[in-house]
């Protein structure tokens, strides 16, 4: 796929070079090209699998073996999978600038890992990791009792005696990923309205921008005054509201724009 004209890049990057601020917001688009399949593209999960089938609490309730078995699944696909030049373009242009807040509805973590790899250190590493709207693949937390951890080896999912259960209470865990009818973290909703409502330009990348309330961010920044650049080789909820709307891969654009 050719890439965005050059006017249109420039423009892009004069919007973000004049922002003190900058909001970037990420959908399943920005890990495509490191293999994670995206929700609703071409071998999208959303194609294979119903979100009321398996992303709901009811589901989980219902199945909790068929739930846990495809997030065991898409863990295991996403482990074998590594930060792309997006994903990396963007963690060194977070580290070498202030006033960039990151903000993703992905659950993958490679946000995470290419802050790392581009960080001297774990503390300054923070700076690049998104607020991360709707959990991690890669972390349970227990359905009875306050405690969460880090995933630890293979899901077992033969019963439901043998799925994770917690070592404090011994409740059932779960993926702790945001479900559909589920509230999202208070404190990373607020964080990443906060950051919104004072921005000067919001980067988009890699989203339909079809789920809510993750969605109303782009639309929050642009009532708030921002310059809106959209990323996206298709068709997005928010191309109305864009002024400037770059046609192209994430992988091969970002590089360009933020070099
Ligand atoms: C809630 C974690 C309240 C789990 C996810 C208002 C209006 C309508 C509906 C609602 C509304 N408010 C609430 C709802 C209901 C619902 C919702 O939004 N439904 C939608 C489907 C209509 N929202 C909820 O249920 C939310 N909770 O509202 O609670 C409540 C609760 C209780 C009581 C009272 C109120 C919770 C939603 C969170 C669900 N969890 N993920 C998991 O992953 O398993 S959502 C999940 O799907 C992702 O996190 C992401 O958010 C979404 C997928 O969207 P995208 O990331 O945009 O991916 P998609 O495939 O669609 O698009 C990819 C894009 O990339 C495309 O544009 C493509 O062209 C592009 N692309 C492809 N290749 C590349 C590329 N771009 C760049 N480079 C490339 N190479």
């Amino acid at each position: 796929m050719s890439g965005p004209p050059a006017a249109a890049v420039a423009a892009a990057r004069t919007a973000l070079e004049r922002a003190v601020r900058v909001v970037v917001f990420t959908g399943a688009g920005v890990s495509a090209e490191s293999g994670v399949p995206t929700f609703r593209g071409a071998g999208g999960l959303w194609r294979t699998f119903k979100p009321e089938d398996l992303a709901t609490p009811v589901a989980f309730g219902r199945d909790p073996r068929l739930v846990w078995e495809w997030y065991a699944w898409r863990r295991e696909t996403v482990a074998r999978c590594e930060p792309n030049a997006a994903h990396r373009a963007l963690a060194r242009w977070i580290l070498g600038r202030a006033g960039v807040t990151l903000v993703s509805q992905n659950v993958d973590d490679l946000h995470e890992r290419a802050a790392r790899e581009a960080a001297p250190d774990a503390e300054r590493a923070r700076r690049a990791e998104p607020v991360k709207l709707h959990g991690s693949l890669f972390h349970d937390h227990c359905t009875r009792c306050p405690y969460r951890a880090g995933a630890r080896g293979a899901v077992d999912a033969t019963s439901v005696a043998t799925l994770p259960h917690c070592p404090e209470c011994g409740g059932l865990m779960r993926p702790d990923v945001v479900w559909f009818g589920e509230m999202l973290p208070a404190r990373r909703v607020e964080a990443a309205f906060a950051a919104t409502a004072e921005a000067e330009a919001c980067l988009v990348i890699g989203t339909t921008g079809a789920v809510y309330p993750a969605a109303g961010v782009v639309h929050t920044a642009k009532a708030a005054g921002a310059r809106v650049v959209v990323l996206d080789p298709g068709a997005t909820e928010y191309d109305g509201l864009a002024d400037v709307k770059l046609v192209g891969q994430a992988g091969e654009v970002l590089p360009q724009l933020l070099a």
